[in-house]
Order: C-alpha cells, then structure tokens, then sequence
C-alpha cells in the first residue's frame, strides 16, 4: 500500500534532487531510500543464467521458480572482462550479462556488479596472495600500472554499454575491492597499506569520473569479522566516494557465530551508514547448499529485521555451491515464507504497476 508518509517522502526526494542535479545514480539512491521504507529487497547473483538443477538456458529464474516472482536485486560478476575475455569467471558470457541485466532493468529492478579481477603482477585468480607487492604494482609508477589501466578501462566500457532503450545509462550499483578486510584477494588487508589500498579505489573510481559516469552506485563492503568504527574507518574510501555500506555475511561455521557476527557487524555498520547518511545492505549473503532448509526464516530474516538494509543478496546458485532457493529442494518451503513476509520486497513489490517507467534523467549541460 502507498501510504501518504511514503508519497511524502517521495516528494521531498524529488524535490531535494532537484536542487543539486538529478543523475541515474542519485535517483537509484532516491529509490532505494523510497523502498526501504516498506522493507527490504531480495536479491540473488547470477539469477537468470543457471540453477541448481539447469545451466545456460534462456527466461529461467530459480527463484521465479520457487516463488512466482524474480528478485528484486539482481548481481552479476564482471572478472574477467579485464583480459577481454567472452565469457566471466564463471563461464557466463559478457553478451548474456549485458542483455539481462538491462532486461532486469526494464523490469523495473535493481542490478548490481561486482567484480573478481585476475591478479595483474602474477597472471593468477582474484584469489591469488602469493605476492603483497600487486596492489602497489598497478598504481601510479609501478610496473603494472600501464597494463591495469588497460584493464580499468575494459570495465569502463562494457558498463558504458549498459543503456536503456533511450540511450540513458542503467543506474548500477557498483561494488569493486569488496571484503578489503580479508586477505584472500589481491586486494585483501594483508596485501596492502591502508593508504594503497584507497589509493586503488580512488583510481578506479576517478577513472570512470573521468569517464562522465553518473550511473554508478559506490557500494563498499568488508567481510563478516572483528569490525569495528575504527578498523572500519582505516579503508573506508571516503564519504564523498561511497554511497552503500555493505556487509558480505556467510554462516560457514555455526549457527551461533553467524548470529552473533552478523549483529555484531550491522549493528556497528549500521551506526556508521546512519552517522554518514549512507545505505545499509548485505551485499552477499547466504548458506552454502541450505544446509538447514528452515535458514531463512529461523536464522536469516530475524537478524535483518533488526536492522535498516535495503537488500540482502543471496550468492549464486551454482550446483556444486548454491545459496538460493530451487522449486525441489527442501529450502523451498522455508523461502515460500520469506516470499510471504510484508516487509521481504520482491520484484512485483518494488514495480507495483505495469506502467513503471524508466525514470528519464536530464542531460547535465
Ligand atoms: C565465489 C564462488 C566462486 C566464484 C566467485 C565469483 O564466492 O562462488 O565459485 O567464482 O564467487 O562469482
């Protein structure tokens, strides 16, 4: 139901923006800020390309398949679209990520990317460590700098070619350099400075600046662990450079410690989005194979209730590493409820009318 404290804010919204310039991804923000209001959205990486039980086929969703509807958020990965490769880490082609991402788009949902880059100075995965030197080696004056430009600008342009049928931009909510609090990737805190790792980011991110980029949504998210406001604030890029506090949050050991931990960290990343005036999401989440086919409603969704996300995204579902739903596992029930739930927000929750339109953005002078 629209309520008229929601059209309220809405107007005030549309007001705000309008004094300070509208662009794609600040009427993202606008939106989510809008839809947080009812709840929080569900999301899944790699929906639309395969399932626990499927690969590759066209117009399937698993969780269209469990529930009667698509998530509202949908990620896809971009690593591998560095060395110009056709196909990403997981074998989904570039071609196919384009088309459904702005499919979702025209659907009325959200889209976010992250991305799992190769390592620059050793030619290994994102999940090479074997050398603390790659991140300083692709910044200003270091020996593979010349080279990760080329790769930064393969980034750029495959999300320049994410339009709408207007030619507008998607908005996107962008996620680079995510859990920088771990150190199983190139990126990770033990791999690099404080300083360089921001250093990485600013690049990045001033790269698509420069660019003319006004689609992208900064989403900055560490790992479930010891986070603290300080610690937190040591590899924060910055408030004029994020625009999502994330948490990426996976229970691999117990039960316990997954509910401890998750309180743990959104309480305190809570704190921090509402002082900077940031959102708050899980940015990945999830189960491996839904173990416990009651996790959702008994563990998950008591948790989030607490706490101000806009979206919780389960990771992908991969047949030998599934963490969403499929119409003939177990969990299927259990994710039928949290379909059920008022404040679970779902594709046809955040796109009420058919006559959704793709908002248009003004042409900045
Ligand atoms: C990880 C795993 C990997 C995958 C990567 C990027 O968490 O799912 O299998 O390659 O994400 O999607």
């Amino acid at each position: 139901m629209v309520s008229i404290k929601n059209v309220l804010v809405l107007a005030l919204l549309t007001v705000g923006l309008a004094a300070y310039g509208e662009t794609s991804a600040k009427l993202l923000v606008a939106r989510l800020q809008q839809l947080q209001q009812q709840g929080y959205m569900m999301g899944h990486q790699d929906d639309p390309f395969y399932g626990v039980t499927w690969e590759w086929d066209t117009n399937r969703s698993d969780v269209k398949e469990t529930c009667g509807d698509y998530p509202a958020v949908m990620g896809f990965d971009l690593g591998g679209i560095e060395m110009a490769d056709n196909k990403n880490l997981d074998s989904v082609p570039f071609r196919r990520i384009h088309d459904e991402l702005i499919a979702h788009y025209k659907r009325g949902g959200i889209v976010t990317l992250s991305w799992h880059p190769r390592n620059p100075l050793t030619g290994g995965t994102a999940w090479d460590v074997s050398n603390d030197q790659t991140v300083r080696s692709v910044l200003y004056g270091g020996c593979m700098h010349v080279k990760f430009q080329t790769w930064i600008k393969r980034v750029a342009d495959f999300i320049e070619t994410l339009k709408d049928d207007n030619g507008q931009p998607v908005p996107i909510i962008f996620r680079p350099w995510h859990e920088s609090n771990g150190s199983w990737f190139w990126w990770g805190e033990k791999l690099c400075t404080a300083s360089e790792y921001k250093a990485l980011w600013n690049m990045v991110q001033d790269y698509m600046s420069g660019r003319g980029f006004t689609n992208l949504l900064w989403s900055y998210s560490p790992n479930m662990g010891d986070i603290t406001d300080e610690n937190f604030m040591e590899r924060y890029p910055g408030d004029d450079r994020v625009g999502l506090i994330g948490l990426d949050a996976y229970q691999w050991g117990t039960e316990i410690d997954f509910v401890n931990g998750i309180n743990a960290n959104l309480a305190t990343l809570g704190g921090i989005a509402k002082r900077r005036d940031k959102l708050l999401a899980l940015t990945e989440c999830g189960l491996k194979n839904m173990s416990d086919p009651t996790w959702w409603t008994r563990v998950l969704k008591p948790q989030m209730d607490k706490y101000p996300i806009c979206y919780f995204l389960l990771w992908r579902n991969y047949k030998e590493e599934y963490f969403g739903p499929s119409p003939q596992l177990e969990c299927a029930a259990d994710f039928r409820k949290l379909y059920a739930a008022e404040n679970t927000l779902f594709l046809k929750d955040i796109v009420p009318s058919a006559k959704w339109k793709q908002p248009k953005v003004k042409k900045r002078k």
